[in-house]
């Protein structure tokens, strides 16, 4: 039964491996922690856990950078470790996919390595998209393209060489989208197709049940490389009702400003390679899914990344990104739904991950857009209780809807984002390379607490954590938050399980208009439940005898009847 897919309803729990759980206790997360804690995530309720990159690199990019496709990093474990995981894993009956980094590969990688010593011209050189540079002596970059993290997407091999070790001199220069470390590969290269093809096949045969693929829209790039002014960046987005002039506002197409354009992005040819991928994941056993990490708009755009012999799945940025507000909501959710269903695909939705602000503070930042980048220091610090506030509330919202939905780990304990980071303990080359006018990802990226009374809060058994973690993590810890009622894992818990036994994630969506008269109330059934968020000031009465199932917040009253207060979420018995 197709519509049974296990993916197309799934709750899917983001694990970043190296804040996850120490089991070795070096103060960074490793995969026997990860397996050390399977219980959570069956105790939780979610369906499935994707992994970050835990294959061997410099951790140049926390792992985004793949010295190796095929190989666990020492650093969290062994191949055997990661198979454990796996058998551990499954008889839970917990699906894992892992994280599949095509778009560039480490610095380090054996192929880049090899291309450096082989020289201009060379085949070695022409899996990666090496070029002459402009000017009289080849000294200006091949093109004007921008790093997303900052600084010109080129490094010419000659000023490398004083960087690293590997004494390569010639004149040519390379691309990068991201980091220095991180050069792109050619994907009009058949080396390079069938490579990654095998690696698919690789850890499908080791039992993977699917690929979240990094930068799904950028890995073909225009014939040419033509020169380009747009912007490239970590995407924007804002937590601020949108005013007639802000370009976060949804449009009807859903487009919140989460989007890339540019001849690097979202280019026809990542269709063929992703059509193949289906053809080497289909005669798998198990419904083996592909989801695309692709910040691309409008939401009819991005869907062309799910046509039925594509991905199974793309993130949908468009939700994280739209405003606390009831109509720019309702507008992203119609579009949403609308585009996956005109090509069968299920939608996704996602309030955080390791890229962006965690929503419990990214909600409480008013007055300023969003920097998806962190918080910085000199930026204004959100308010905890409303961030809190709104975060389980579009989160009670999220898992009400029809679809598939991402977790990000700690989400579940409330987690605030890190915002008071020491300069020099920040890891994330965005902080450097933006020249530090961005803050940088630390701060989404601490070591979860998972005891409050333990040295780091019980992260590993010595203690250590690889970033400090705020006092704010103690009421976090995840042994509070499972025995406290009313709790943000609590709340997680009780909808995971509704959600399961309702149906809700194949359920269908059924706009409910003019609850209590009000413009500032979002409100819809999926199967037999009632969700309303109220963004409004004044409480909104809920009919009498209303059978309140979930709340995210305390509820009040309004005369005799129950009645949901200002960003307070609710699933009624409809
Ligand atoms: O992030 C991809 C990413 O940053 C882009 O999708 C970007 O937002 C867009 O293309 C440009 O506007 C992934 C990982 O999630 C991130 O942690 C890595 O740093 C990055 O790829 C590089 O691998």
């Amino acid at each position: 039964d197709a519509a049974r897919e296990w993916w197309r309803t799934a709750v899917i729990y983001q694990v970043y491996p190296r804040s996850f759980a120490d089991a070795d206790g070096d103060g960074i997360g490793d995969i026997p922690g990860i397996t050390s804690k399977l219980d959570h995530f069956v105790d939780l309720g979610v369906d499935a856990i994707w992994l970050s990159p835990f294959y061997r690199s410099p951790q140049a990019d926390a792992g985004y950078d793949v010295a190796d496709y095929r190989e666990v990093d020492p650093l969290f474990g062994t191949n055997d470790d990661f198979e454990a995981l796996l058998a551990g894993a499954h008889e839970r009956g917990l699906k894992v996919i892992a994280d599949l980094v095509p778009n560039h590969t480490s610095d380090e990688h054996a192929w880049f390595q090899a291309a450096l010593a082989a020289g201009p011209g060379s085949p070695e050189r022409a899996r990666y998209l090496f070029r002459e540079g402009q000017g009289e002596h080849g000294e200006l970059p091949p093109n004007n393209w921008k790093s997303i993290f900052g600084g010109p997407a080129w490094t010419r091999v000659s000023e490398r060489a004083a960087a690293a070790t590997d004494g390569i001199t010639d004149g040519q220069w390379y691309l990068h989208m991201f980091d220095t470390r991180q050069p792109d590969l050619d994907w009009n290269h058949p080396e390079v197709r069938s490579e990654f093809e095998d690696i698919l096949r690789f850890w499908l045969d080791r039992g993977v049940d699917g690929f979240r693929i990094d930068v799904a829209h950028g890995m073909v790039k225009a014939p040419g490389l033509p020169d380009w002014d747009g912007e490239v960046a970590m995407v924007e987005g804002s937590s601020e009702a949108p005013g007639p002039e802000d370009s976060h506002e949804a449009a009807d197409d859903g487009s919140t400003g989460a989007g890339n354009s540019g001849p690097m992005f979202d280019q026809e040819g990542v269709h063929d390679i992703y059509r193949a991928w289906h053809k080497v994941l289909a005669p798998y056993e198990g419904d083996r899914a592909l989801v695309a990490e692709a910040w691309v708009e409008p939401l009819s755009r991005l869907a062309r990344y799910v046509r039925s012999d594509e991905m199974h799945q793309a993130f949908n940025f468009s939700y994280l990104t739209t405003a606390w507000d009831a109509a720019a909501l309702r507008g992203v959710v119609t579009a949403s739904l609308e585009a996956s269903d005109a090509v069968g695909a299920p939608t996704t939705w996602v309030l955080s991950n390791h890229d962006v602000v965690r929503h419990a503070s990214r909600m409480g930042l008013t007055g300023a857009a969003v920097r998806p980048n962190g918080i910085g220091k000199t930026d204004p610090q959100p308010d905890a209780e409303l961030g809190l506030r709104r975060a389980r509330a579009a989160t009670l919202q999220m898992l009400g809807l029809p679809g598939s939905a991402y977790v990000y780990q700690g989400e579940e304990l409330g987690l605030p984002e890190h915002t008071d980071l020491d300069d020099d303990l920040r890891q994330d080359p965005a902080w450097w390379r933006s020249g530090y006018t961005e803050a940088g990802r630390d701060g989404c990226r601490v070591p979860l607490p998972w005891v409050a009374d333990a040295p780091g809060y019980g992260f590993g058994p010595t203690g250590k954590t690889w970033l400090p973690q705020p006092d704010t993590y103690k009421e976090c810890a995840a042994d509070v938050q499972r025995t406290t009622e009313g709790s943000t894992y609590s709340m997680y818990k009780a909808a995971l399980a509704t959600r399961r036994a309702k149906d809700l994630g194949l359920g269908s969506l059924g706009w409910v208009e003019d609850f209590a008269g009000s413009a500032s109330v979002l409100a819809f059934v999926n199967n037999d439940v009632l969700v309303l968020t109220n963004f409004g000031e004044s409480p909104i009465a809920l009919p009498a005898g209303a059978q309140v199932l979930i709340t995210s917040g305390p509820l009040t009253t309004v005369g005799e009847q129950t009645a949901v207060p200002q960003d307070t979420t609710v699933w009624v018995q409809a």
